[in-house]
């Protein structure tokens, strides 16, 4: 794990990986060291776990980019790492195996930035989301304008980035930022709970909902739909979906409860 492994801690719970944010001194801040604990961890649950999770030991998520390091960097230095944020992030949106996000505390800048990379993210009451880039005369280099832009839409986020104003949990649900909120110290066994849910579908499918959706919504309507035909008839040829569906029509598979059922 070169050396960066104790950056991120590494546990599995049944399929589910479970990735810890280990600099909780500074508040889990991404030097590019731990862009490569991060990478380094992602890759080892890509090939052992069917889902991931990744929270924030300490009190926070991540307090984004590490400051003292950016300020340092030279003009090209900065381009490289930005792009690096990218490939490791990528990896997580669009890997092989779906992530949730648990977050507790601050979920600023970058460390917003890395949990809209994840397909779910659950919030506790605690948390907090705030872009100061604006402030800190930087700009999102973490995939953020195009991540973080679809998740709340980009007028919004740039009412973030412009006033530095600072999100609760529930008013960035409301935004769509997050999908669910928890009683604080409750974020990681949901976030678990999901994953496990997730870990239980067929591989293929969470594939493709990883890898065709974003690129859809990228494409006019006639190509996805051309698209969706392809991946959908692809889904069906995996023997996987064709016992899945025979364990339904057989009546061994569980069926659709509504909610509250
Ligand atoms: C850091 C960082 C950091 C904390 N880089 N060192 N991100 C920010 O602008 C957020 C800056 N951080 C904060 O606003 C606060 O630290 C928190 C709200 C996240 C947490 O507050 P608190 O009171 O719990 O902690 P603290 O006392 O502020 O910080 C503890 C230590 O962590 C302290 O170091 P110490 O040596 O004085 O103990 C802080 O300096 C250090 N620390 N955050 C470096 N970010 C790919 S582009 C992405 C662009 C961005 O991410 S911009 C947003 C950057």
């Amino acid at each position: 794990m070169s050396g960066t492994d104790d950056l991120v801690t590494y546990e599995m719970r049944g399929d589910v990986a479970l990735l810890g944010l280990n600099r909780p001194e500074k508040r889990n801040a991404i030097s590019d060291r731990f862009v490569e604990a991060i990478h380094d961890a992602v890759t080892r649950a890509s090939s052992e776990a069917k889902a991931g999770v990744i929270h924030g030991h300490g009190t926070h998520f991540c307090a984004g980019l590490d400051l003292s390091e950016h300020s340092e960097k030279p003009l090209f230095e900065a381009v490289k790492g930005s792009r690096r944020w990218h490939a490791v992030f990528d990896a997580i949106e669009r890997g092989t195996i779906p992530f949730v996000s648990a977050i507790s505390g601050a979920a600023v800048g970058g460390g917003f930035e890395l949990a809209a990379a994840t397909a779910i993210r659950v919030a506790e009451t605690n948390a907090f989301f705030a872009l100061p880039e604006g402030q800190r005369g930087i700009f999102v280099g973490g995939g953020g304008s195009v991540r973080i832009a679809r998740l709340i839409g980009p007028a919004r986020m740039g009412d973030m980035m412009l006033t530095g104003r600072v999100l609760d949990a529930v008013t960035m649900e409301a935004w769509g930022g997050v999908s669910y909120v928890v009683e604080t110290g409750e974020a990681v066994d949901r976030a678990v709970e999901l994953a496990d849910r997730m870990a239980g579908n067929a591989e293929f499918t969470n594939y493709a909902i990883l890898n065709a959706l974003p690129r859809i919504a990228d494409m006019s309507s006639e190509d996805g739909l051309f698209t969706e035909s392809m991946v959908a008839s692809l889904a069906t040829m995996t023997p996987e979906a064709k016992q899945r569906l025979k364990d339904f029509l057989e009546k061994r598979a569980a069926k659709v409860e509504a909610p509250g059922g």
